[in-house]
């Protein structure tokens, strides 16, 4: 069995709670009007989930690294689309501060983000880069005292709603991964610009948009770390973030197992409960399998992180399983659903278009397995 602390168990049951009685019974409804759920981010920020890992003295709740996990497997059950804009926020803007930032700048942008006061983004994808994290075409130039930033990005999340944006760009051409540096922008900068928002498959609730930069001039003091850094900040972000991902899939797996459950002793057939035959059953002893598997590699991976210990290889193998096992999962359920499955109010239809995303952001299924492969390639000798 899997040990929470106290803590980590009283989080788990305000969120879940939260969750629940709040976002739950929203989620049909923002993901048909595709609307971002602003009345659930500002009582998130009231209850201070919006900065649960960052310390307190910039504003957030001072939790441990598996709270924050706990927060996303909960949300998820509830809405993964709330759950994956408050990833965006926490796991990759607001981390790329408080692990990279100065003291000023952890003052200036990350306590507003924490205390839920302003959103945040994360902009590294582009038309030509995503999986190849260094194919990066938006460059920053140094002017005196500014960077002057030109170029776009792809499949930006929040970018609707965020007020303060981190950002990939190329600050030596010639240096390839080492020439990248990441920024932080505001969205009210002259030649800034939110273009176009996607029509999504699954996670409709939480904006997708392109980014314009033509001539953006943020002052030198935006840069985060030293330049040309930032292919290996922006990595580091990742491999944890991907831990979050996971998360999120085990908890949309989790609610795919519950409503089938519910289902097949509801639903009759052959004048008997649909749970009484083996076919549904043992589908349901999979997915049942299948969530504790990824359950136990998804703590394992957070508490190696939260320890300070490597986890890379451990966030790729959970976020790998836990994703492909959560589009299985909610496929399952459409098919233990039957015509029900596939009729929106019934909500396991939403729960595997919401999945899948998830075997494709933050890296893809197929680049956790070359990093997978990667870090087994370092310990051959202890294998
Ligand atoms: N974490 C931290 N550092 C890493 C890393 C990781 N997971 N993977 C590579 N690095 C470091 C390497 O150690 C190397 O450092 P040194 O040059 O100092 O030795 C540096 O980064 C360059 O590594 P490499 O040569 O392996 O770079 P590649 O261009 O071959 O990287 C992968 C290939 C696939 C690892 C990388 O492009 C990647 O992770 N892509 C996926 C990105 C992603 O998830 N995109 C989705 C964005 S959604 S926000």
């Amino acid at each position: 069995m899997i040990h929470f602390t106290e803590e980590q168990q009283m989080v788990r049951q305000m969120i879940r709670d939260f969750a629940r009685k709040e976002v739950a019974p929203k989620a049909i409804e923002i993901d048909e009007e595709e609307k971002f759920p602003h009345e659930i981010f500002k009582q998130m920020a009231e209850l201070n989930l919006l900065g649960i890992p960052f310390p307190e003295e910039y504003g957030g709740a001072g939790f441990d690294y598996v709270s924050y996990v706990i927060a996303q497997e909960e949300l998820a059950r509830a809405c993964a689309s709330t759950a994956l804009s408050f990833s965006a926020h926490i796991s990759l803007a607001g981390t790329a501060l408080d692990d990279y930032g100065t003291d000023q700048q952890k003052e200036r942008f990350l306590t507003p983000l924490a205390s839920g006061q302003k959103y945040g983004s994360f902009g590294l994808s582009e038309t030509t880069a995503g999986s190849d994290a260094g194919g990066t075409k938006t460059v920053a130039v140094k002017k005196g005292n500014k960077w002057v930033i030109n170029g776009s990005k792809a499949w930006i999340t929040n970018a609707e709603v965020a007020d303060i944006f981190v950002i990939t760009a190329l600050t030596d051409k010639d240096k390839g991964v080492h020439g990248i540096s990441n920024f932080i922008v505001e969205p009210n900068t002259a030649g800034f610009e939110v273009g176009k928002k996607e029509r999504k498959c699954g996670m409709r609730a939480s904006p997708t948009c392109v980014l314009h930069f033509s001539d953006v001039e943020v002052p030198e003091e935006n840069l985060l770390g030293k330049p040309n850094e930032g292919f290996k900040q922006f990595l580091n972000i990742l491999n944890g973030g991907r831990i979050g991902i996971g998360a999120q899939a085990l908890g949309i797996a989790k609610e795919a197992l519950k409503r089938s459950m519910q289902y097949a002793q509801e639903r009759e057939q052959f004048g008997k409960k649909i749970g009484s035959f083996q076919a549904i059953q043992f589908k349901l002893a999979d997915m049942a399998t299948d969530i504790t598997a990824a359950e136990h590699m998804i703590y394992s991976a957070a508490q190696l992180k939260q320890d300070g210990q490597p986890y890379i290889l451990e966030a790729g193998k959970a976020k790998l399983f836990a994703t492909e096992m959560a589009t299985r999962a909610a496929n399952e359920a459409i098919q233990i659903h039957g015509g029900n499955g596939y009729i929106r109010e019934y909500e396991v239809e939403r729960m595997w278009r919401d999945a899948k995303l998830l075997e494709i952001g933050e890296g893809t299924s197929e680049i956790q397995r070359i990093v997978i492969y990667r870090e087994l390639q370092k310990m051959i000798d202890r294998l």
